[in-house]
């Protein structure tokens, strides 16, 4: 009855995500780094904004705590063994539920231990101000092992057009892509920018990163290249352990994504839609 995560990806190409590796990124095209910006979706974190990509990302080191990372941690071990979703590359938990074929969220809350105290701690910085209802109404919990990832891919028309991910666990590197439909499917994606995500941070992508551009991780053992400047890694200077980095390189240990998201359409068990604009 319901699609599954995956179903809710736009995927470009399917490459095997732990046959390629990143160590460069694409030159950028003509226009690159002149973004406007009339209506940033986020108004009150500035400072937090990743420079040159486009409108618009966010990263925060140190969103929550050494505590709150572990409790995550721990109920997400507890989940029931049936609840997860096993995909090729990574394993999926999705709450409150998956949507329906047709993109819709069945009214439901969220599990408390995944709402408090984090989306009052998102709202407080004007995260969800813009979308709909204003505050999350799904998560996606995201678990890779060493050499697994996620191929580039869009998360499609479904949300709202922001994601707010808290990292848990391994570094790792989000890499973005071009969506250049014109070219060769046989040639391996280079990324354009590579984001890299450390544990208990938050990492905000929307506006025109999230409807323009592709993202996936890749499924590699070690992220290499970590350093600041052209190939290298956009939010260098918002890290909040540069020193851990300097070497240039990251060992993959397990790492967990939380996924907050706002879905458009939502329904109570009547069939009403609500919640559109
Ligand atoms: O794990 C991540 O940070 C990326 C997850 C992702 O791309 C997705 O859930 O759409």
């Amino acid at each position: 009855m319901f699609s599954f995560h995956r179903d809710l990806h736009v995927p470009v190409d399917n490459p095997d995500p732990s046959s390629t590796s990143s160590t460069t990124t694409a030159p950028h095209p003509p226009g690159f780094g002149t973004w406007e910006c009339p209506l940033s979706p986020v108004s009150d974190f500035n400072d937090s904004e990743i420079p040159e990509l486009p409108c618009t990302a966010y990263y925060i080191p140190n969103f929550i705590t050494v505590a709150e990372e572990q409790q995550l941690l721990n109920r997400i071990s507890n989940a029931p063994k049936p609840h997860w979703t096993h995909l090729s590359h990574r394993r999926l938990l999705t709450y409150p539920s998956a949507l329906t074929p047709s993109n819709i969220l069945l009214n439901s809350p969220l599990p408390l231990w995944l709402t408090a105290p984090y989306i009052p701690r998102m709202q407080s910085l004007n995260l969800w101000s813009r979308s709909p209802h204003g505050q999350p109404n799904h998560v996606l919990i995201n678990e890779y092992r060493p050499g697994e990832g996620i191929m580039p891919h869009e998360d499609g028309p479904a949300y709202h057009p922001m994601v707010a991910t808290i990292s848990l666990g391994s570094p790792i590197v989000l890499d973005i892509y071009e969506k250049n439909e014109m070219r060769n499917p046989e040639e391996k994606r280079i990324p354009i920018w590579r984001i890299l995500q450390e544990p208990r941070s938050l990492l905000v992508t929307t506006g025109e990163l999230y409807t323009g551009f592709l993202h996936g991780v890749e499924g590699v053992d070690v992220d290499e290249q970590l350093r600041p400047g052209q190939g290298g890694i956009a939010n260098w200077e918002l890290l909040g352990d540069q020193e851990g980095f300097v070497a240039g390189r990251s060992t993959r240990g397990m790492r967990t994504s939380l996924t907050y998201r706002d879905v458009l359409r939502v329904s109570n068990l009547g069939g009403k839609v609500l919640g559109r604009r």
